[in-house]
């Protein structure tokens, strides 16, 4: 072993003292000198190494930058691709000269260490497909976490198995937690099916780490099967064995249609300081899809018109659009052998409702997510509202809006209380809090708010007026599971609030409600009162109803709850798909979600203004009916304008002209798991065409209309 004295000897005879900092940082110095000497070494000459490898750990003087020819490549080639335009490529910082990790590896091992933290480490069962593996990063995994890790390629020497990834029959679907696949789809003629088969393998639930090369110059991906020579591949896609490269938006897209759900990570969100060290660019990128718990959306049959003609809109006598319905409010399923599994254990348990465990633990799982105290399920929440209002002792007269769905009504008519309808504020359609006022009389009890859509009541003004005028408060929260306002979640407003769970609600638990308060006497009262008014066994105190959510349901919401972020997500994306597809069309506009709170987007609602465009809301949804998309027109006509109110009430219109408007401008669109990107396009492909062909429209509908009436 040579001594620290004769290295250093060595290297001031040797190497110039200008160029010794350049020697430190090469991979000779790695290869040639033992680990052992690297630090006295570099202190004894007066260096500092301030970098990190996250690979291979090791402190490093610097990284060392991408090799030249790279770049002179593409300019010798005539390419108007410049290495600049890269995504995730740190050109200063590229290599580690010990273990040769590139920027993108040391990524993908900060991600890896903070996704697989220490105590997950140990996971045998834990697998693992690193496709193309880079021995850095594979080390690296090896090293670190005991889990099963398997590496593949079709040409690399030294991979567990040789194996095309367009076609890799050898492993089962779902074989694996977890995959990293990065810069290999760029070299694959048929990367949709090399995605899919990613995607196949993957488990529902399994993440991975997709990279390939990008252009941020490119607003669509670059592909073209006719340029076969190297020098026309360094020209066009950037590297001589390359068959396309790709656009941001691009990559994303294709990922998601196999069914991925694509999220970008960037240094800064792995929580690790000073990511400079670790010779990462803030602005590089990383792609993580996840294979959705859910399953994906069943595929629908689409005529294959390739440009929608407006004459052939199926209300003028065209083939409609969509062979199948289109529907609002199809449910979301979430894993249906998880579902199976816990019907057989409520089966085998012979425990079947009346507060059984899986009840219990839904209920949990409830206070969890809101924080609230407590969570007494039902088993709608029609049932609950009629609960909530009778055990808050409300009578004679509550306030509510009539923008509503007309259970709210109900459940205060059924229990012989007068609903009084409130207008709303047309830009939030909610209760319009100012319009409480002109309402309450003596007689007045309390006030129920209703989350329309998800979005949040002015619930601080609400909950003043309940304080000034003596009213109970509560909030009709149907559409708000999983939303916040102001950084709290729905579920802590008023004296309680109610969800349902309905089969088409955004949590669904076959049909279904709660009741969620912090009132620890409220929720005593309300639990003896779903339950018949049993306070102990043989002893009632109070008259109750049967109001009990069945095993079954909370089984189903169980596993409702397990896929709810997925849901979010999807629905996410298919409400901006929307409003990308909508954004230039005079009068149509869909309603604005944006909030720094939680949001589940489970309705996309469409503001058609006919002093803006061509038809009207109802002449649209008769357009969409159609072509079998079945958009609804809730909540029109409001509730005072449903029997039995409408009688009760015969002028109650005057009072309510927001609601009046906004209950004829708006209409609800199909989205949820059973929506694809394709169904959304085409959607709003007919909305365009029947808007450039009003006058058609119109005068058919007008025609209908006359001939009704003969
Ligand atoms: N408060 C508010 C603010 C509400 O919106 C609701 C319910 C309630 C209270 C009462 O909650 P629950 O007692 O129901 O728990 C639907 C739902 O039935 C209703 O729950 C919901 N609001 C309302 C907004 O929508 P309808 O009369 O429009 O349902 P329907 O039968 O027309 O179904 C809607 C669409 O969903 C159809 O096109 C078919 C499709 N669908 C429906 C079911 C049940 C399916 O594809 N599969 C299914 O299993 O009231």
């Amino acid at each position: 072993m040579k001594s620290l004295e004769f290295s250093l000897s060595r290297i001031k005879s040797h190497i110039p003292s200008r160029s010794r900092s350049a020697y430190l940082c090469s991979r000779l110095f790695y290869k040639s000198v033992p680990e052992s000497l690297r630090n006295g070494i570099v202190a004894s000459l007066g260096q500092s190494w301030p970098c990190v490898c996250p690979a291979c750990g090791d402190r490093v003087p610097r990284f060392s930058p991408l090799p030249e020819f790279y770049v002179r490549d593409l300019e010798l080639h005539g390419s108007d691709l410049l290495g600049t335009d890269f995504e995730t490529l740190n050109s200063a910082a590229y290599q580690c000269p010990h273990c040769g990790a590139t920027d993108r590896d040391r990524l993908y091992a900060l991600y890896l260490a903070s996704r697989l933290p220490a105590a997950a480490s140990e996971q045998p069962n834990f697998a693992m497909l690193d496709i193309a593996p880079s021995v850095p990063l594979s080390a690296f995994i090896r090293n670190k976490f005991r889990i099963h890790y398997r590496t593949a390629d079709r040409f690399m020497k030294n991979v567990d198995d040789r194996i095309d990834i367009t076609s890799m029959g050898c492993y089962p679907d779902g074989s694996f937690d977890a995959f990293i696949c990065s810069h290999v789809l760029e070299h694959i003629d048929d990367d949709r099916k090399a995605m899919s088969e990613l995607f196949r393998v993957l488990k529902p639930g399994g993440w991975g780490i997709a990279m390939a090369p990008i252009c941020l110059a490119l607003d669509k991906i670059r592909e073209d099967f006719t340029k076969t020579s190297e020098a026309e591949r360094i020209k066009y896609f950037g590297q001589g064995d390359h068959v396309r490269v790709y656009s941001r938006n691009g990559f994303m897209q294709r990922l998601e249609s196999v069914g991925f759900n694509v999220r970008q990570v960037r240094p800064q969100d792995l929580k690790c300081e000073h990511i400079e060290r670790y010779g990462l660019s803030p602005k590089s990128v990383l792609y993580i899809v996840e294979k959705p718990v859910v399953a994906p959306a069943p595929a629908r049959r689409v005529s294959q018109t390739p440009r929608y003609d407006g004459t052939k809109l199926a209300i003028l006598g065209g083939t409609p659009r969509f062979s199948e319905k289109l529907h609002v409010g199809r449910p979301n399923l979430g894993d249906k052998a998880r579902l199976m599994q816990r019907f057989e254990e409520i089966l085998d348990r012979r425990w079947l409702t009346n507060d059984g465990p899986m009840v219990r633990e839904f209920e949990k799982q409830i206070i969890g997510i809101t924080g609230a105290k407590h969570c007494i399920s039902m088993c709608n929440a029609t049932v609950a509202l009629e609960i909530a209002i009778r055990a808050l002792e409300l009578r004679g007269e509550v306030i509510l809006p009539s923008y509503t769905f007309v259970a709210t009504a109900h459940a205060l008519q059924w229990q012989e209380i007068t609903p009084v309808f409130a207008d709303i504020d047309p830009n939030t359609l909610n209760i319009d809090p100012s319009c409480i006022d002109r309402l309450v009389t003596p007689r007045t009890t309390g006030i129920i708010g209703v989350h329309v859509w998800g979005r949040p009541c002015d619930t601080d003004a609400i909950e003043q007026r309940g304080r000034k005028y003596g009213l109970k408060v509560m909030f009709d929260a149907a559409h708000a599971f999983g939303c916040s306002h102001h950084g709290r979640m729905i579920g802590n407003f008023g004296q309680c609030e109610v969800f349902s769970f309905h089969a088409t609600k955004f949590l669904n638990s076959f049909e279904g409600g709660a009741i969620v308060t912090n009132n620890d006497t409220l929720a005593e009262k309300i639990r003896w009162m779903r339950n018949f008014g049993f306070s102990d066994y043989d002893r009632v105190d109070y008259l109750g109803i049967n109001g009990k959510m069945t095993e079954v349901c909370a089984a189903m919401g169980l596993t409702s709850l397990e896929s709810m972020d997925d849901i979010i997500h999807l629905n996410h994306e298919n409400y901006r798909s929307y409003r990308g597809a909508l954004a230039s069309i005079p009068g149509i506009t869909p309603i604005d979600f944006n909030s720094t709170d939680k949001r589940n987007h489970h309705y996309v609602v469409v503001e058609v203004d006919d002093s803006r465009s061509t038809l009207n809301r109802d002449e649209l949804v008769e357009v969409l009916h159609a072509e079998n998309v079945l958009a609804r027109k809730y909540f029109w006509p409001g509730c005072h304008r449903m029997q039995p109110y409408k009688s009760l009430f015969p002028n109650a219109s005057l009072l309510l002209p927001n609601t009046e408007l906004r209950a004829a401008q708006l209409m609800v669109l199909p989205t949820g798991q059973c929506v694809t990107r394709s169904d959304i396009e085409t959607v709003c492909e007919i909305i365009k065409s029947a808007l450039c062909h009003a006058q058609k429209v119109r005068g058919f509908l007008a025609d209908k209309r006359t001939a009704s009436h003969r």
